[in-house]
């Protein structure tokens, strides 16, 4: 991760990583959601979709922004017609908007050293250019006090705020987020679909999803993705990196 961007992540709460993926992987995918065999989570989906459990581009990220013992805690598909509508705005730190959920957002900084609660790597595998909606968030909430004075309004995109804003993203992009960063989903405008892979992570000793991964269903693993799955533990747990 290089300065620039931790600056980014410290100051927005997230960072748009560039061609993450190549265009062939990103045609793969496609055409295997085109034919809709689609069952159960993407990271179940084959060895191309298993690979994005611990990207080699991402992983460095991960572990400066969630330290060393990083675990998925879940992942999913978000696919999206014209004039389909999804979340409202929500997330920001625990407490912090009017729903009450306790969740394990947060973000802190200390000595040089960022650190996350649940945080999301969104691998899109079509273009997001300005203007068509999709993901949408609040820069810098992250670090805001007074969310629950956001009003109903704009948290659910009918009025629009200039402190509202939705990244352009291309294809074989990867969007970080921390949950502790107010976003939504705008209503998606394009003619083509939305198509966006959500793969959540946590720190090492929490969990947000209670549906643990059931590693017999993955076929061969490696050692690292096998140390990602693992439910939710401190102490004698392995580091996803091994420091030797
Ligand atoms: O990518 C999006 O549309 C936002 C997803 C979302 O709201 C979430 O991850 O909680």
């Amino acid at each position: 991760m290089t300065g620039e961007e931790k600056f980014q992540v410290d100051l927005e709460g997230y960072l748009v990583i560039k061609n993450v993926l190549t265009d062939d992987e990103v045609s793969e995918m496609n055409t295997f959601i085109d034919k809709g065999d689609m069952e159960g989570r993407p990271s179940l989906w084959g060895e191309p979709f298993k690979r994005l459990i611990d990207h080699p581009k991402i992983l460095p990220y991960l572990i400066e922004l969630l330290g060393p013992y990083v675990r998925l805690d879940h992942d999913y598909v978000i696919i999206m017609n014209k004039g389909e509508k999804r979340g409202r705005l929500h997330g920001g730190e625990d407490g912090g908007h009017p729903s009450g959920n306790v969740g394990d957002h947060w973000y802190k900084y200390r000595d040089g050293v960022m650190r996350n609660g649940l945080s999301v790597m969104t691998y899109n595998l079509k273009d997001a250019p300005e203007g068509v909606g999709g993901f949408a968030c609040i820069p810098a909430s992250h670090k805001c006090n007074f969310a629950t004075e956001i009003p109903g309004d704009v948290r659910s995109f009918e009025r629009s705020a200039h402190y509202v804003v939705q990244p352009p993203l291309e294809a074989g992009d990867v969007l970080f987020f921390t949950e502790a960063l107010i976003h939504g989903t705008m209503p998606w405008q394009a003619d083509h679909q939305r198509r966006a892979l959500l793969f959540k992570y946590s720190p090492g000793h929490s969990a947000w999803n209670g549906n643990y991964y059931d590693i017999s269903k993955y076929g061969e693993l490696t050692d690292r993705q096998r140390r990602m799955l693992m439910p939710p533990s401190i102490g004698r747990r392995p580091r996803v990196v091994d420091p030797n």
